[in-house]
């Protein structure tokens, strides 16, 4: 059976000798274990060309179907950020003072959030994510494949390129966050999915204390 209408390219990696891999996996978990969520940002500017490397590379995320089923909105106007701050506002608002259950706001309180949301106006960028949860091309629509998986795997991706940049991020979910669409023009194929503001975390940006799972509670040997 001929696939020549689909063609496959030679794929290699070069061989890392074991303690090599095993130097590699450390570095790279110990950097990673660096990331933290911020929502202090300074305003400080980050260049259009940093954000584009970013974006791309959570574009390289796989795929179903190697659909890339993701818009990543890139957002640096300050009418458009306000007008983004003015709707995650209206939505929290509503979210603290009636639609969180007490569990919940429990749950939070040790991150001190509340429906404030001024990194939205002070960080140099927001990323908006969106889901494409169909395409339509040609006026006809046509399938996208595990989005949801697929879209939150090039999040991740992106989560990681922006700590690896030196910058920080925040996952934020204003909820409901159709207004979003709105304030962005977003044709009706599309869904948001995630709005992440990105800059550098300000002077005296202060974390939460967390600790994460130990192996033994995230690792279930066979
Ligand atoms: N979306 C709200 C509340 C919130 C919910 C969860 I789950 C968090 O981990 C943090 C916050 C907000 O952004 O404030």
């Amino acid at each position: 059976m001929s696939h020549s209408q689909y063609p496959f390219i030679p794929y290699h990696r070069e061989i890392v000798d074991e303690a090599k891999m095993l130097e590699n996996s450390s570095m790279f978990y110990k950097f990673m274990n660096e990331r933290r969520t911020v929502r202090d940002f300074s305003d400080r500017s980050v260049s259009l060309e940093v954000m584009e490397n970013i974006i791309l590379t959570a574009s390289t995320a796989p795929s179903g179907a190697h659909k890339q089923p993701w818009t990543f909105c890139l957002v640096s106007n300050t009418d458009i950020k306000k007008q983004i701050r003015d709707g995650a506002e209206l939505e929290e608002y509503n979210s603290y003072h009636s639609k969180m259950s007490k569990e919940w706001l429990e749950d939070i309180a040790p991150l001190q959030t509340d429906w404030h949301k001024p990194f939205l106006e002070k960080a140099p960028w927001l990323i908006v994510i969106f889901k494409r949860v169909y395409e339509i091309i040609n006026e006809k629509t046509r399938q996208n494949y595990y989005v949801q998986e697929s879209v939150g795997i090039a999040t991740g991706f992106l989560l990681a390129a922006i700590h690896n940049a030196g910058l920080a991020a925040l996952t934020h979910t204003p909820s409901p966050m159709n207004f979003l669409s709105d304030v962005l023009h977003r044709p009706v194929n599309e869904r948001p999915f995630l709005l992440i503001p990105v800059g550098y975390p300000a002077n005296d940006c202060k974390v939460p204390e967390l600790k994460r799972k130990e192996k033994e509670h995230v690792i279930a040997y066979y």
